[in-house]
């Protein structure tokens, strides 16, 4: 039986493939795993039948037989795990790899998730055009850094791993700035990234959903 997964009915960015059911749509993809989605309001995310699958009334959960999930990085973990494809053999190699894996979600994605929801959320507060910078220079820091650890390289750690797979979804949640293209090797790397078939099947998969939205 497929594993099913939830996405939005309706997705704020209009299927920009931003929201998280995108990494686990390319993470399937990527090991060749077919799997069903359930589309969800924002009214039925926070109904008990959803809360028992997600405590905190999200997307994405992921269900399989008799086991539930939530979190996209543990989705993403367990997928990995269970197929060849995202994590390296080699046991120290696929450590490094878990490793990037949470630096994408620990590390990365906090300031830049911190930086977005000050822009959509506090730009009519006082204390905005003080903020704001501070949030963007946090961003900045990280991306510095990560791009000197890429360097030429293709990929974070030898071949595409679960790891890049997060971290790129991670980076293009900065696309609605110029922040990423400041960094070449970083804007490379997301191209990279989005150039694979996995992804580009995915992200066509959840653009349907928007697309199947407008009127006829
Ligand atoms: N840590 C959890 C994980 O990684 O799975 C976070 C899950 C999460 O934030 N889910 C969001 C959600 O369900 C959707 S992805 N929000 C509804 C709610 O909390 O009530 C966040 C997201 C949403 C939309 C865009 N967008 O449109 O650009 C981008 C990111």
């Amino acid at each position: 039986m497929n594993p099913t997964i939830t996405a939005f009915e309706a997705s704020p960015d209009r299927g920009q493939g931003l929201a998280r059911d995108m990494r686990v749509r390319w993470a399937l993809e990527e090991v060749g795993q077919p799997y069903d989605v359930r589309l969800v309001s924002f009214g039925e995310l926070k109904k008990p039948e959803h809360r028992r699958l997600h405590p905190f009334g999200q997307i994405p959960t992921y269900e399989e037989g008799d086991l539930t999930l939530f979190e996209s990085g543990a989705i993403i973990l367990h997928i990995a795990e269970r197929h060849a494809g995202l994590l390296p053999e080699d046991a120290n190699a696929r450590a490094r790899a878990i490793a990037w894996m949470f630096a994408a979600l620990n590390t990365v994605e906090p300031p830049i998730v911190e930086l977005e929801m000050a822009t959509i959320l506090e730009r009519d507060k006082n204390w905005y055009q003080e903020r704001h910078p501070i949030l963007e220079d946090r961003v900045r820091v990280r991306l510095r850094e990560l791009s000197s650890r890429l360097g030429d390289a293709d990929w974070l750690d030898g071949a595409f791993s679960a790891g890049d797979l997060l971290m790129v979804t991670v980076l293009r949640r900065l696309s609605s700035t110029a922040e990423v293209e400041k960094f070449p090797n970083l804007a490379a790397y997301v191209a990279r990234g989005e150039a694979r078939p996995a992804y580009r099947r995915a992200f066509a998969d959840q653009l349907a959903v928007f697309t199947a939205s407008l009127p006829r």
